[in-house]
């Protein structure tokens, strides 16, 4: 099909379907679960000449997120999400371990992906990305899990624990539960996600997060956050059509990550994007230290860019020296556009 002479009956492709599908709900035409052809809602365009403006230090550009309006921040705040860390109950074994106790509950949920954009997610505790469970090497683990879904589930962790404990087995059914309990080992930053078949569909719904395993002396103080790299197939073709760190596209783009200047920032990175081999992040005007998967204090390359498969983590360090904006983004140029992307304003 020759595209240039037919201009009208060019195929659609996923940055298309997310442009029209953003852009229709913010002039109210869609909603979730409804339908809706891409003339009807390019046709309502038409009649939205609002545009935003962002004033960016001191430069005026097109609105930098890609979406217009708001998600609903009162159902999941990805600013909140960003540095609420779970450290369960506590209690003390007779041995004198801290054992941390939680109780997870796999149930399936519609989630907003970008405004007015729905996704009918299977999740953790009904978000996604799944809680920030948090600990420090050698703590007793529990969680108690529940699967409140349609479907059989189940919660893998990435670290040393006995087979039993795998999240391979057994499935846990709907209205059944079982007990994860192991010993945190190594300190890092590991992924947890479902492990039941077709592994790329319990995955791509929703079912991840991440465990942040602390050294027994603790890392240097710094203004900590944790950013899960995802993606949606919102049509369900097995290729992703938005593309963000937790979850809503553009969100830190329209909401920047305050910080301040000079403290140290430590970021907890994970990928869990299906069908995309790869992800990446990059830091705009700076660079950061990556300490791979986190298990060293010591080992870290200098870099201003990381590529990552599905399951790689890393922790990033930084300091922003200026006041001002910092872009960080995927450098696969498409997911950026098509959600990936935000910004760290460092303030005085
Ligand atoms: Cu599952």
């Amino acid at each position: 099909m020759n595209n240039e002479s037919e201009p009208n009956k060019k195929e659609i492709s996923r940055r298309d379907l997310l442009k029209v599908a953003v852009a229709a709900a913010a002039v109210g035409v869609l909603t979730a679960g409804q339908s809706l052809t891409v003339e009807a809602a390019a046709k309502s365009l038409q009649n939205n000449s609002s545009r935003t403006i962002l004033q960016h230090d001191g430069m005026t550009h097109d609105d930098f997120s890609g979406t217009v309006g708001e998600i609903d921040l009162l159902s999941f705040d990805p600013t909140h999400f960003l540095t609420f860390f779970d450290y369960g109950k506590e209690s003390i074994a007779p041995d004198g371990n801290t054992i941390r106790e939680w109780d997870v509950v796999a149930v399936d949920k519609e989630i907003e992906i970008a405004p007015g954009v729905f996704f009918p997610a299977w999740t953790f505790n009904g978000q996604v990305p799944g809680p920030t469970f948090r600990c420090h090497e050698g703590d007793i683990l529990r969680f108690i899990f529940t699967n409140g879904s349609a479907h059989p589930h189940t919660m893998h962790f990435h670290g040393f624990h006995p087979p039993s404990m795998d999240g391979i087995a057994p499935m846990v059914q709907p209205g059944e539960s079982f007990t994860y309990e192991f010993k945190a080992r190594p300190f890092g930053v590991h992924p947890y996600h479902c492990h039941v078949m077709s592994l790329k569909k319990h995955i791509h719904k929703g079912l991840y997060g991440t465990l942040i395993i602390d050294p027994p002396q603790g890392r240097k103080p710094a203004h900590e956050m944790v950013m899960v790299m995802n993606a949606f197939d919102s049509n369900f073709d097995n290729a992703n059509e938005v593309y963000a760190v937790n979850t809503v596209a553009f969100h830190y783009a329209r909401h920047p990550i305050q910080v301040k200047v000079g403290q140290l920032v430590r970021v907890y990175l994970t990928n869990m994007t299906e069908f995309d081999l790869i992800n990446s992040f990059h830091l705009h005007a700076s660079m950061f230290q990556l300490y791979r998967t986190g298990t060293s204090l010591d080992h870290f390359e200098l870099t201003d860019t990381v590529i990552m498969g599905q399951g790689e983590r890393a922790i990033l360090e930084f300091t922003l020296n200026d006041p001002g904006h910092y872009m960080f983004h995927a450098h696969q140029s498409e997911f950026a556009e098509l959600g990936w992307m935000g910004f760290f304003e460092a303030v005085l």
